[in-house]
């Protein structure tokens, strides 16, 4: 029996990429991809939602495109592509906006959140959830594995696939959200009660997987936790918890272990080991990001390989898609 599950995620090329973009997403994808058939997206169709300079968003695809592969994501068992690429999104996106009732998408907290206190929002970051759900769907997906905070996101593209389905006839697999238990969601460093954020006004909140070892050092000393002793997992430290579970991921050492490392010791110490262990988990990263970079060429070849790759599939979806609304 083939036990092989199509996976589909995305990933904003907006800049900033973050150690919680890693821990929560990207590493997941990578650690997973012999076992499945993988599409992983830079999409640059949700990142026009909020204005972007033109110049520096083909910047950032490329850069975005270049971590993903730096992590390890690889083109042999991944397909990997931007977005814009493939027509097809933006197609399927417009018919799934025909079905999706607006109360649904009234519901998005993320809406709610980067809405708020904005004037000018456009009506693209209002829909955002049909262009992501028309990602998913458009590749028959069974598995997203995305943060925590896509979840919503995922379960509209569920509902929609049903929703479909109940009035066109069979046409999507019905996707489900894959949350990582440990890091779904790493908080800012200047503020745990707020997630780690690529749009995040404060810089010094957030750890950039392209940070030099100093910057990221710094960060780590000036992070916020509080004046009680004991360097130990309590989710009622919110800062020193997020701290905390970033050790336990990026070092692989288990809870009780981490705590018999710090006994007697204090903020000083665990923090100077938590920069260095950090600095040496992003290193490899690093050193491979400027490998890719060095050779623009071989990233653009990847991308256009993906997106060869991924077009027929889509247009496979699509062509069933307008057969069965009657299009054509
Ligand atoms: P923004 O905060 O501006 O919306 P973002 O940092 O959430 O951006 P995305 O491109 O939206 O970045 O997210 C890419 C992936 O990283 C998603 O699967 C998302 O759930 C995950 N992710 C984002 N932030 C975190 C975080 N703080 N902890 C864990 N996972 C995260
Ligand atoms: N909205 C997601 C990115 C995204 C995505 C997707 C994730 C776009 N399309 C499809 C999973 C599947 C985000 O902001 N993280």
């Amino acid at each position: 029996m083939d036990t092989r599950k199509r996976i589909f995620s995305g990933i904003q090329p907006s800049g900033n990429t973050h150690i919680g973009n890693l821990l929560g997403a990207i590493r997941h994808w990578a650690a997973r991809q012999t076992e499945n058939d993988n599409l992983f997206c830079v999409v640059d169709l949700h990142a026009i939602t909020v204005y972007q300079d033109p110049a520096e968003l083909k910047k950032h695809t490329r850069e975005m495109a270049g971590l993903l592969l730096a992590a390890g994501i690889s083109p042999q068992h991944s397909i990997l592509f931007v977005q814009s690429h493939v027509s097809a999104h933006a197609e399927l996106a417009w018919i799934l906006n025909c079905v999706i009732p607006m109360g649904w998408m009234s519901r998005m907290t993320q809406y709610k959140e980067k809405s708020k206190n904005r004037e000018n929002v456009s009506v693209g970051l209002f829909d955002y959830p049909a262009l992501m759900a028309a990602d998913i769907l458009l590749y028959q997906t069974h598995q997203v594995p995305v943060g925590e905070d896509q979840k919503q996101h995922v379960e509209l593209a569920r509902d929609t696939a049903q929703r479909f389905n109940n009035l066109f006839g069979e046409t999507f697999t019905i996707p489900e959200p894959v949350i990582a238990g440990n890091g779904a969601r790493i908080m800012g460093l200047d503020d745990p009660t707020k997630k780690m954020s690529k749009s995040s006004p404060r810089a010094e909140g957030v750890i950039l997987l392209l940070d030099p070892p100093d910057a990221i050092r710094t960060k780590i000393r000036r992070a916020k936790t509080d004046s009680l002793s004991g360097i130990v997992f309590d989710e009622g430290r919110p800062g020193l918890y997020n701290l905390l579970v970033i050790y336990e991921l990026v070092t692989g050492l288990g809870r009780s272990e981490i705590e018999d490392r710090f006994t007697g010791k204090g903020y000083g110490v665990f923090k100077n080991e938590l920069a260095e262990a950090v600095v040496e988990y992003l290193r490899p990263l690093q050193t491979r990001y400027a490998e890719f970079t060095a050779d623009p060429a071989r990233l653009d070849s990847i991308l256009a390989e993906g997106a060869a790759k991924a077009r027929p599939l889509a247009e496979q979806t699509l062509k069933l898609v307008k057969e069965r609304v009657g299009l054509g």
